[in-house]
């Protein structure tokens, strides 16, 4: 098994590079956002709930995102790796997954970091607010509030990651595939080492 996380800031580009990299890989793609946006469209308690928390900019409660990454690695019994996007965001996730991963011996091999200045970032999620129809993409202030909750609470989960030495920062600012070619350049180094 192989498994990565793909780290950085809201709007980083992690779902688009989530996409080519699952599809290189084969690595089964559990993004947190999506499943979460998914309980909302069906409006599930758990939905409802999430979107009081994602409208302000605000993670979500840790003990709902773990338990839904659980029952989804549950589900994907047969899968050669994992694709963790936009989990874990804080260090209780990030050593619940480590334990959840320790059942099936198949620990955390990188976690790939992203690097975008916050100009940058809030210039791309207002250009995706345009289109996509996201509450919490249209607003500059939540945009900045979700920026700000990441500095607060998400940037500890690289210092855990980095205490086992398996953090590999990357430049995510330019072209989309040279971006992806700096991954896949990163993933190899560890597949090889
Ligand atoms: P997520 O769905 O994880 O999304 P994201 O942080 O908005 O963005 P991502 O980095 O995936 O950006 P993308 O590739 O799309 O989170 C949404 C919310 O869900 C959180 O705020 C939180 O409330 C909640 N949540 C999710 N997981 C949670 C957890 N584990 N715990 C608690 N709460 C959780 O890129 C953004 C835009 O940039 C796109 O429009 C794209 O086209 C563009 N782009 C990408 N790469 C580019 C490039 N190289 N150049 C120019 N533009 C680029």
């Amino acid at each position: 098994m192989f498994n990565l996380i793909l780290f950085g800031p809201p709007g980083s580009g992690k779902g688009t590079q989530s996409e080519k990299l699952i599809a290189k890989y084969g690595l089964v793609h559990l993004s947190t956002g999506d499943l979460l946006r998914s309980e909302i469209s069906r409006q599930t308690a758990l939905g409802m709930e999430a979107k009081n928390f994602m409208d302000k900019g605000a993670l979500v409660p840790d003990e709902v995102v773990i338990g839904m990454i659980s029952s989804s690695i549950d589900q994907n019994e047969s899968a050669k790796g994992f694709l963790f996007d936009g989990f874990p965001r804080t260090a209780a996730q990030a050593e619940a997954l480590d334990k959840l991963l320790e059942l099936k011996k198949a620990p955390i091999d990188v976690m790939l970091a992203l690097e975008v200045s916050e100009e940058e970032l809030v210039k791309r999620l207002m250009k995706r607010g345009e289109t996509s129809g996201r509450s919490d993409d249209t607003n500059e202030e939540i945009i900045r509030a979700r920026i700000l909750e990441y500095h607060n609470k998400t940037t500890a989960v690289a210092d855990y990651y980095n205490q086992f030495n398996k953090v590999s920062m990357v430049e995510g600012e330019g072209s989309i595939d040279d971006i992806f070619g700096s991954l896949c350049a990163a993933i190899d180094a560890r597949i090889e080492a």
